[in-house]
């Protein structure tokens, strides 16, 4: 039986990804902050349909004692690192944390598995805000990055550390150059899922309007569930490599915003206010990606679609409110 480690298990890509590992047959451990056994209910709500199947570890990631020692002790056949400060406007309130929690954390984990468990294959959760204020569209695995943030600043290192262990130490390590991936058990802070959120309320009529920053920008979004697959087709190649992951289709958040108000049949315009103080110091405009190396590669491909999506998040959020659970 193989068996895999996930750092930020309890995130949106680490559920998904249990998931898909559980029903290949892998024993699935995982790393949880020791806070979040105090109140497993609100904390590890991803994970409750299945988490008998998991097995638990309390680690952090900015000590590098505890997260060795789970490496060690588990001997993983796949190293899977989706544990980060992964909300790109709080890298702009707290670069500190960011860097260091994002930077750190996947040094250690790294030096972790080429100290204790060098066999294992590793995944780098990369970014495309990376690419940042892009240079060219769409953007490849050549397109020179631009990060726009601590956030982004701390995938670019990450990434180059993940190639330098493969360099440097012959260790299989990938990265992910993910573009945004959402789904109904995204983060509240994100702006897939609170626009999602606030259709719910709103049809409900338990919220009144809806506050955003810039609805201008645009992004490739796609499903978590179809992008947790590519993760795993990575680390089952002959060869480490880095991999760009996108839909090659673009929608503004104006877009998600109209598509999921129409759902419900609402005119979001009704309900929306535009908040300054949402808007980021720095904001990434226009992310695009071109994925034709990993279609040809790894054979990968997303499945479900920009519409579908926005359905899905609403619908979940609908049947939520209706269940009283928010
Ligand atoms: P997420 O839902 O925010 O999950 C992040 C995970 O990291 C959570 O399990 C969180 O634990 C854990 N974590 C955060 N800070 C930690 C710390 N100091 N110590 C230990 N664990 C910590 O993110 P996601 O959407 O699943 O994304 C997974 C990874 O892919 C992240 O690295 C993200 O940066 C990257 N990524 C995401 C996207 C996307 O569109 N979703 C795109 C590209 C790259 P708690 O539950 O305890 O907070
Ligand atoms: O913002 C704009 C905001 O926070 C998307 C993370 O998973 O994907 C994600 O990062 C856009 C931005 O995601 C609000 O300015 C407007 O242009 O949902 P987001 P993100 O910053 O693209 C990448 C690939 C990652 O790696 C990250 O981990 O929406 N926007 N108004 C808003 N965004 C938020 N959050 N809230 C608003 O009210």
């Amino acid at each position: 039986m193989k068996k895999a480690l996930i750092s930020g298990i309890s995130g949106q890509d680490g559920s998904y990804l249990s998931e898909l590992l559980l029903s290949k047959g892998y024993e699935v451990h995982g790393m949880i902050r020791r806070v979040a056994l105090e109140d497993e209910t609100h904390r590890l709500w991803r994970l409750r349909h299945f988490k008998k199947d998991l097995i638990l570890h309390s680690a952090s990631l900015e000590s590098f004692a505890s997260l060795a020692k789970i490496i060690n002790k588990t001997q993983p056949d796949e190293i899977y690192h989706l544990g980060a400060q992964s909300y790109v406007h709080n890298s702009f309130e707290d670069e500190f944390s960011t860097l260091n929690t994002n930077i750190n954390g996947t040094h250690y984990m790294l030096a972790g598995m080429k100290e204790f468990s060098k066999n294992s294959k590793f995944y780098f959760a990369g970014s495309s805000e990376m690419f940042g204020k892009t240079l060219e569209t769409p953007q490849n695995e050549n397109t020179k990055f631009y990060p726009r943030s601590a956030y982004g600043i701390s995938k670019v290192t990450g990434y180059e550390l993940t190639r330098n262990y493969r360099d440097a130490y012959n260790c299989f390590t990938c990265s992910g150059i993910l573009f945004n991936h959402e789904s109904p058990r995204r983060g509240f802070e994100f702006v897939t899922r609170k626009i999602s959120l606030a259709v719910a309320r709103i049809k409900n009529g338990l919220q009144k309007e809806l506050n955003l920053g810039n609805i201008k920008s645009k992004r490739d979004w796609g499903h978590a569930k179809d992008y947790v697959e590519a993760m795993w087709l990575m680390l089952q190649q002959d060869k480490p490599a880095d991999y760009v992951i996108g839909t090659g289709k673009q929608h503004s958040v104006e877009d998600f915003l109209h598509a999921a108000f129409d759902h419900v049949n609402l005119n979001f315009k009704d309900y929306l206010k535009i908040d300054k103080n949402l808007f980021r110091p720095a904001e990434v405009e226009t992310l695009l990606a071109d994925s034709s190396n990993s279609i040809k590669k790894l054979g990968w491909k997303p499945k479900i679609n920009f519409e579908e999506l926005v359905r899905e998040m609403v619908d979940s959020d609908l049947k939520n409110i209706k269940d009283k659970i928010y």
